[in-house]
């Protein structure tokens, strides 16, 4: 691999991964096999006992997965990356290499709800404990650690909510008590944040949103900082089991050839979207880490070289005065999922984090009321007007009178 440590990040993203290859293909062939014949029994025998470098079978490694893992592991300032099936599969190959029995995790209470789901089911299943707090106060961070706490789960900005936590002081509380901090840093990708730079020591993302692009893929990535982790991770990932596969891998490794122009363009419609909905007078609170009125601006602006392209907000009316504008929309999709070039739009409640169960929604800061949306890379201008319409809607349903 050539050293790219002095190449702008935009540069990055097109030769990330990207090595020689046969008949001079400038793009990493789809190595879309399961198995890899060997030379000899010797060499078979050699290649499992780790002698020589070489490709077995495509869950164990693929070099198609590799490129694409090569090249996400540079993005984020890492050692390596693994390829996962979901960004659920690589959360779940991440708790199942750090954590055993009796165990305890700190964990974000605004993070992805199966994220939440996950912690309180299958690992409490397996006698792990989960303490959940708001990680946007490092003290909460602090006091929640026990003698027993192996692992710090982040997510930041938070889904749907978009806390944001202070990656640098939460690694230090977290490492002063001998605990691993793990970042989903999904909602930002390594164009807008890298949490490793401030301490983290895992990094996972869903590749399905930001990192791909144009969902058609569902993926998930884990990157770490050392070689012995690396091991260590993919020796849990092959007997798990969740890997991605080499055509997906491919289409992740395309979509980040554009990664710091898409975000750049997300930003810029996020922040005029959120500018134009704070002034609405139907829209009751708004959170965009762009916007000054965020709680949190200020951790954002220290750690995040751009605000994303996630809002949420609250109309005026509460859920109803909610979905009459989720089915008013005519250019934002009303779907879940995120980070495409398309704009969409959902209602976390009944939708990404219905699974969490309301009480644990409520103390997340998951209001009923609460509407999500994917600003896409169209005109700006193009989802204010659709979004201008369909809060028409909303105030024609006038079901609230005061309002307008
Ligand atoms: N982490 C975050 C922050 C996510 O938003 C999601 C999925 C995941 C992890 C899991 O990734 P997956 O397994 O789906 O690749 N978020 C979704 C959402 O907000 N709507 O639909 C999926």
């Amino acid at each position: 691999m050539k050293d790219h440590s002095k190449l702008d990040f935009n540069t990055k993203c097109v030769h990330s991964g990207i090595d020689e290859y046969e008949y001079g293909s400038v793009v990493p062939p789809i190595y879309q096999t399961s198995t890899f014949k060997f030379k000899s029994a010797q060499h078979g025998a050699s290649l499992f006992a780790g002698e020589e470098k070489g490709y077995i079978y495509t869950r164990m490694l693929n070099p198609t997965i590799e490129a694409m893992e090569n090249a996400i592991a540079e993005l984020e300032g890492g050692h390596k990356a693994l390829g996962c099936a979901s960004g659920m599969a690589a959360t779940h190959t991440i708790f199942s290499s750090l954590l055993n029995t009796c165990d305890h995790v700190v964990c974000s209470a605004a993070v992805y709800g199966p994220t939440t789901t996950l912690l309180n089911t299958v690992m409490k299943r397996f006698g792990v404990e989960t303490t959940f707090v708001d990680s946007a106060v490092n003290e909460n961070v602090h006091s929640a650690i026990k003698e027993n706490t192996k692992v710090v789960y982040v997510e930041t900005p938070g889904n749907p909510t978009l806390c944001i936590s202070d990656l640098e002081a939460i690694s230090k509380i977290a490492h002063n008590h001998g605990a691993k901090v793990v970042v989903d840093n999904t909602f930002m990708s390594p164009a807008l944040q890298n949490p490793i730079a401030f301490g983290a020591d895992v990094v996972m993302h869903s590749l399905t949103k930001f990192l791909n692009g144009h969902a058609d893929v569902v993926g998930g990535i884990i990157v770490v900082k050392d070689e012995d982790t690396y091991k260590h991770f993919r020796k849990t990932l092959n007997q798990l089991g969740g890997v991605i596969d080499p055509f997906n891998s491919f289409l992740v490794h395309r979509g980040l050839k554009t990664l710091g122009l898409r975000m750049q363009k997300h930003c810029e419609n996020a922040q005029k979207v959120a500018e134009w909905l704070e002034k609405h007078p139907l829209v009751k609170s708004i959170r965009y880490p762009g916007l000054k009125s965020h709680p949190h601006y200020n951790i954002g602006k220290k750690q995040q070289k751009g605000s994303g392209g996630m809002i949420t907000f609250e109309v005026e009316g509460g859920l109803e005065a909610g979905k009459i504008l989720m089915n008013s929309v005519k250019l934002c999709q009303l779907a879940v999922s995120l980070g495409g070039v398309e704009s969409l739009i959902q209602h976390p409640a009944s939708m990404t984090h219905f699974s969490m169960g309301k009480e644990a929604r409520l103390s997340g800061g998951i209001t009923d009321g609460l509407v999500r949306i994917s600003v896409g890379i169209e005109n700006a201008n193009d989802l204010i007007v659709d979004l201008e319409q369909a809060l028409e809607k909303v105030n024609q349903a006038n079901l609230i009178e005061e309002v307008v």
